[in-house]
């Protein structure tokens, strides 16, 4: 669908190409073959996430109608599956790595037997993707798929609130879409409504798919009230309940009866799959589409004015030689801008330098702020109780608190690196071309890497057989002392008095290794936490960083480029219109006519580009500079 319905864009584009190469401009040129590249790529990816357990995989399976993802009580997923459009059936493993020194290596790709796919993406085949893969890739030849969508099925171990979760989280500025999957069990979690709300921030399109209706009877008061922590908690999103078992059992069904078609209909309907199905194709993949048109609608009026520039001044200059110098001291002027902006020291490359050296110091700052509260929290915790009782609860503590702090500092990251972006685009305001580039948060598809989970530390057991024997030690100890002491007052050495020493020593020995072992105990709990917490700043702190940096490289090459662009365009319009004025009377009319022409030409090319979104959106991307 993507293809064809962006067939008309990619239209206009060769369109546009034939003229940047016919005024020689290859600068416009190669601006526009990487806006035919990108339209090559149709790809438009919907992330499916969510607590586990919760039908993620299997809804994957029904909107597919395969059994691509592995699903069952105890399988969990554990690896991200990417599911595509392939004429043919096939799994590839990918594994993306960086070299030592942090720059990405291309990623490894391997292809397995399809029937092999479970044991490389479920927890039973490769626990705790002990394979160290990034994710697998499913091809299957689908028509849901055909127009470019793509599924992305994600582990749900450990929770939302988990690093895992806070690992997904990373792949959502990444996403075309998102598709929160919670079971008709229950209403959101707060978890849930947490993830939710970062997704939001992270992720234009979210919706909520509630799967299991089949399961729970009572699935409407669970859409309503969920639905109603959406409302409350101002996230108004489209709620989807499907049942994919009643899919995948309808579209079993062979029976080609009337009462069989009846019937398949009938669990069709009642599976809920018909809308959420309309929702990916309109909602997302004709979101996609609509997103596609104007970007292009935008590169091709960007580069008609810049086309146009230079024809629309020297056709002024020669209609009215009068006005001629006035026009050419106004172009001069915008000329300098425009060098201005091509200099390393412009304005634009100062705000975005400092601004992401100022970025990257403000969200490190904010990340150690984080961790270091949930550190004296748990510290604090560990202190008031012995870690032996606690340590499960604290961990499970530490772990949500962990994730809580990443998502939000990764959150704020990428809202502040989009600000970022819009400030240094502020600087080129004015000058007809404000376009930011599509910003690239990250590497890879998804965080590759792994954090290690909170290790509890390794306790000695103190059983009884210890106890006994410190106890003997010490009332040992206490014996022989007393009893050498009375042995001197003629007494045997076990008497009363020196059985009784040995006791009182036994116990106390025993007392003060007991606190002793329970102090070892929290001062390695404290340990192991501060250990998993720096571990915790390393990684995410770097991730960020790799992020930023690739955001700076990002803005840096589309306003150089940009700057270039403007640099062009006007120095042509200057000397044009200088070639207007010393032309002779009869020179300049014949002249004139054919610029005229020119300028018809590009402008049919600038209603092809506005006709690709309609009048009303053309109008809002400031369509009108042409005319
Ligand atoms: N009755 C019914 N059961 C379902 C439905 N969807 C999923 N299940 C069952 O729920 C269980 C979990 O489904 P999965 O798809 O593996 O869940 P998941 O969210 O992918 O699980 P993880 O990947 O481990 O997080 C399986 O036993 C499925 O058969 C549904 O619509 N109806
Ligand atoms: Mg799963």
């Amino acid at each position: 669908m993507a293809v064809s319905g962006n067939q008309a864009a990619v239209d206009l584009v060769e369109l546009a190409l034939k003229a940047t190469d016919a005024y020689d401009r290859p600068d416009l040129s190669s601006k526009l073959r990487f806006t035919r590249s990108r339209l090559a790529d149709p790809s438009v990816r919907v992330l499916v996430v969510g607590e586990f357990k919760q039908g993620k995989s299997q809804l994957v399976n029904a909107l597919v109608n395969a059994s691509v993802c592995p699903v069952d009580d105890d399988i969990a997923t554990s690896l991200p599956t990417v599911v595509k459009h392939a004429e043919s059936p096939s799994v590839t493993l990918v594994r993306e790595s960086e070299s030592d020194s942090g720059e990405p290596r291309p990623a490894e790709r391997t292809a397995v037997p399809i029937d092999q796919l479970a044991q490389y993406v479920s927890e039973a085949g490769n626990p705790g993707n002990r394979r160290q893969l990034t994710y697998a890739e499913v091809g299957i030849p689908r028509k849901i798929l055909a127009g470019g969508l793509v599924l992305v099925d994600t582990p749900g171990v450990g929770g939302l609130g988990s690093m895992h979760g806070a690992a997904t989280m990373g792949a959502l500025p990444r996403a075309d879409a998102v598709l929160l999957v919670s079971d008709a069990a229950q209403e959101y979690s707060k978890p849930e409504l947490d993830f939710l709300q970062a997704a939001r921030r992270l992720c234009p399109n979210v919706a909520c798919v509630i799967t299991k209706t089949d399961l729970y009877p009572q699935w409407r008061r669970i859409v309503e009230l969920s639905t109603g922590h959406l409302t409350r908690n101002g996230m108004p999103a489209e709620v989807f309940p499907v049942s994919s078992t009643l899919r995948l059992h309808a579209l079993k069904l062979k029976d080609d009866s009337v009462d069989g078609k009846a019937l398949q209909q009938a669990l069709m309907d009642e599976s809920g799959y018909v809308r959420l199905i309309g929702h990916l194709q309109r909602g997302v993949l004709g979101r996609a589409d609509d997103l596609d048109r104007r970007s292009v609608c935008q590169d091709v009026l960007a580069v008609c004015d810049q086309l146009a520039a230079g024809m629309r001044s020297e056709l002024s200059a020669s209609e009215n030689p009068d006005e001629a110098a006035a026009l050419i001291a106004d172009l001069t002027r915008a000329k300098g801008v425009a060098d201005e902006l091509r200099q390393r020291s412009a304005r634009w490359q100062v705000t975005l330098n400092d601004g992401a050296a100022d970025l990257t110091s403000d969200i490190e700052h904010d990340l150690r702020d984080r961790m270091r509260a949930i550190s004296r929290e748990a510290e604090k915790s560990i202190d008031e109780g012995d870690p032996k009782d606690t340590w499960d609860q604290l961990a499970v503590w530490v772990e949500q608190q962990v994730s809580e702090a990443a998502t939000a500092n990764f959150v704020w990251a990428i809202e502040r690196a989009r600000w970022l972006a819009g400030q240094v685009a502020d600087h080129f305001n004015g000058s007809g071309v404000e376009s930011l580039p599509e910003l690239n948060f990250g590497q890879g598809d998804f965080s590759s890497g792994q954090l290690r989970d909170l290790e509890q530390p390794v306790q000695e057991a103190y059983g009884i057989g210890q106890k006994l024997f410190t106890g003997l030690r010490g009332g040992y100890g206490g014996l022989v002392m007393v009893g050498l002491a009375t042995g001197l007052a003629g007494m045997s050495l076990l008497n009363p008095l020196s059985v009784g020493a040995g006791l009182l020593f036994g116990g106390k020995t025993v007392t003060d290794e007991l606190k002793r072992n329970k102090q070892r105990r929290q001062a390695d709990a404290k340990v192991a936490v501060r250990r998993h917490i720096d571990d915790v700043i390393f990684q995410v702190g770097k991730d960020t960083r790799d992020m930023l940096r690739q955001v700076q490289r990002t803005l840096r090459d589309h306003f150089t480029t940009l700057a270039e662009e403007m640099h062009t365009s006007l120095s042509e319009a200057v000397a044009s219109a200088q070639k207007a004025v010393r032309a002779d009377e009869s020179t300049r009319g014949g002249r004139a006519r054919d610029l005229r022409a020119e300028l018809d030409r590009i402008e049919t090319l600038a209603v092809k580009a506005r006709a690709l979104v309609g009048d009303r959106v053309a109008a809002e991307l400031g369509a009108g500079a042409l005319s």
